[in-house]
């Protein structure tokens, strides 16, 4: 599948400072008054147009998209003062030129990895060597796992459960937003029996019932990507990661050259404080 293997690349300088604040969202549409914390902050390679991003162990891995230059990354996560440019331990990948790289996931002791519009989708042992390829008969966003399934993303208010043999449709939902149908769901995140999940030019982060496809939690991280003043309209929220060690989530942006440790809280839920 892959037509040019490369390594070693990205930056991944850890910032020896870590803070912790709080942000509070003002709009008046958020059912909640909903508050996240920064628990660490990580200079992350700004040339990586974050698609998928999720963590496996000691590794954080993304996938970035792009016609000609798509690419799947693994970097050391442990070692905060390493850059994954001179790291041995990082690798990287290309994708064939013709194909955008999309949603990441591991499931079942295996990556897989959605392409945008070329059909296809991809099973990857832990070396990204090519193990098994899928026809997808819709455009692949993003993706996660929740154990037994995978679960896509197609640029709608669609989440699809598959069959990660076949790649079939085991059930969907419809994800709503105040009886609203949220569209343009892109990368996504399974965490605490929930799905976590980007929208495309969106800054906040929405929490999805997996029965229904309700939201129950939206989170506005606006002020992250405006004090980042990146200078592209594309440069969006994107890149959701569980880390269970950390029991928090990487998150970050497309071309962003920060990436984030962020713990939400829900109305109510003290559990954050006593963390301060
Ligand atoms: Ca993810």
């Amino acid at each position: 599948m892959y037509s040019s293997p490369t390594s070693t690349s990205s930056i991944l300088r850890t910032l020896t400072f870590i803070f912790s604040f709080w942000a509070l969202p003002l709009q008046a549409e958020t059912q909640k008054q909903e508050q996240w914390e920064v628990l660490q902050e990580q200079s992350f390679e700004p040339s990586i147009f974050t698609q998928g991003l999720f963590v496996d162990g000691d590794f954080l891995l993304v996938s970035s998209g792009g016609f000609g230059h798509s690419f799947i990354s693994k970097i050391p996560l442990n070692n905060s003062t390493e850059t994954a440019n001179n790291s041995p331990h990082s690798t990287r990948k290309y994708l064939p030129k013709s194909q955008f790289a999309e949603g990441f996931s591991l499931h079942e002791g295996h990556y897989y990895l959605l392409t945008w519009k070329a059909g296809l989708a991809y099973k990857l042992d832990k070396n990204f060597e090519h193990l098994t390829s899928y026809k997808l008969a819709y455009e692949g966003w993003g993706l996660t796992s929740n154990g037994q399934q995978l679960i896509a993303s197609d640029g709608s208010a669609t989440l699809r459960f598959l069959n990660e043999h076949d790649f079939s449709t085991q059930r969907s939902i419809k994800v709503k937003h105040k009886q609203q149908a949220l569209n343009k769901i892109n990368e996504l995140e399974w965490a605490q029996g929930y799905i976590w999940a980007n929208v495309w030019h969106d800054d906040h982060i929405y929490k999805i019932n997996p029965q229904d496809g309700r939201v129950e939690g939206k989170w506005d991280l606006s002020c992250l990507r405006h004090k980042l003043k990146l200078n592209t309209p594309e440069a969006v929220l994107n890149g959701i990661a569980w880390d269970e060690t950390r029991q928090a989530f990487w998150i970050t942006g497309k071309l962003w050259p920060q990436r984030y440790l962020i713990r939400f809280k829900e109305h109510g839920d003290s559990s954050l404080q006593a963390l301060n």
